[in-house]
């Protein structure tokens, strides 16, 4: 296209996609690479087409208001949208994408490293090594863990990523269960080896893991409250790598205080006003395991992601339909909780 689109991206990207955009596009970056403010936003957009935006922005209702009448697409570099308003969006006249599918196992492996990390005691047995600076050696009953094999798994959402996890689950012995707002056909149920629950309350109270693989909408908040946090069995622990809006994380760290829970394992969590401390504590005692919003965070998804956004961004201003659209319909308003 003889047209090159005005495009402001709000956090840097690999080199490769940088190039490719700047090649494509009249680009600019936020070199600085910090979370701007939506004023900050607001400021640099001008006479601006395209916003590629991340999970660190904040595009809500008052945003959609201020924005230019320039823009038009929002293409987010992520599979999430929860930080955006979506139906606010489409009011504005403009269109949103994000990038699904090509980080999809990248997460799935993430979620297991997760769910054998407790149970193995990865981080403790590292830790030990490094504090000790040396080893007494084995002996029969050291560092005994407890076996992932024939444990029940609780699958909260079963899309894309949800079934990559089941695949993956099944491979290590795991009986799959699941709760989800469709329901797979007999064929993927049977292929699965899953169990599908109408009723979440009753799924997790038979599970010995429950992990979460739902976005984050307004009918998703805090889907692992309290009251379902306090039905979950004895020793049964939580793997969340989707949103930390999703469960109730006060609740779910009293339940491992008190000895009802064994663990979690999360690659997300609160942050903004710091991470809560009595997690930090639980981390320290073993009983958490924590990464830091890394399930996608491979060079190849990052690429990928940026491919994608690259993809939506020249289908849209080719007149097409932008192959990675998100409908208000189809996703539930994002729930602006931030
Ligand atoms: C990213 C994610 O870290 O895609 C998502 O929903 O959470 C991660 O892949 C982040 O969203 C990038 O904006």
């Amino acid at each position: 296209t003889a047209h090159k689109p005005k495009v402001l991206v709000t956090r840097r990207l690999p080199a490769s996609v940088e190039a490719r955009m700047e090649t494509l596009f009249d680009t600019r970056f936020n070199l600085a690479d910090n979370p701007l403010s939506q004023d900050e936003v607001i400021a640099a957009l001008a006479d601006t087409e395209v916003l590629v935006s991340s999970i660190t922005d904040r595009l809500d209702a008052d945003f959609f208001a201020r924005v230019p009448k320039s823009l038009r697409l929002v293409a987010q570099f992520g599979n999430g949208v929860d930080n955006i308003d979506i139906e606010a969006a489409y009011a504005a006249g403009l269109t949103v994408t994000n990038t699904p599918s090509v980080l999809t196992e990248d997460t799935a492996d993430m979620a297991m490293v997760l769910m054998l990390a407790l149970p193995r005691r990865l981080v403790e047995g590292t830790q030990l090594l490094i504090r000790d600076r040396g080893w007494e050696g084995w002996s029969p009953t050291w560092m005994l863990g407890r076996r992932l094999r024939g444990k029940a798994l609780g699958i909260v959402g079963m899309g894309r990523i949800g079934t990559a996890v089941a695949q993956r689950a099944r491979a290590f012995g795991l009986n799959i269960h699941y709760f989800s707002r469709n329901r797979r056909p007999p064929a993927i149920e049977e292929r699965l080896g899953a169990t599908y629950w109408p009723d979440l309350d009753a799924m997790v109270s038979e599970v010995d893991i429950v992990s979460l693989h739902t976005p984050y909408t307004r009918d998703t908040y805090q889907i692992l409250g309290a009251e379902r946090l306090a039905r979950m069995k004895q020793d049964a622990m939580v793997v969340n790598v989707s949103r930390p809006e999703l469960l109730d994380e006060e609740a779910l760290v009293a339940e491992i205080e008190n000895g009802h829970l064994s663990g979690a394992a999360l690659d997300v969590f609160e942050y903004r006003s710091g991470i809560n401390p009595r997690l930090l504590a639980l981390a320290e005692a073993n009983k958490v395991v924590l990464t830091a919003h890394m399930a996608s965070a491979t060079l190849e998804a990052r690429v990928e992601m940026g491919e994608t956004v690259i993809v939506n961004i020249r289908a849209f201003i080719d007149g097409h339909q932008p192959p990675h659209r998100v409908l208000p319909e189809a996703h539930g308003q994002a729930r602006m909780a931030r």
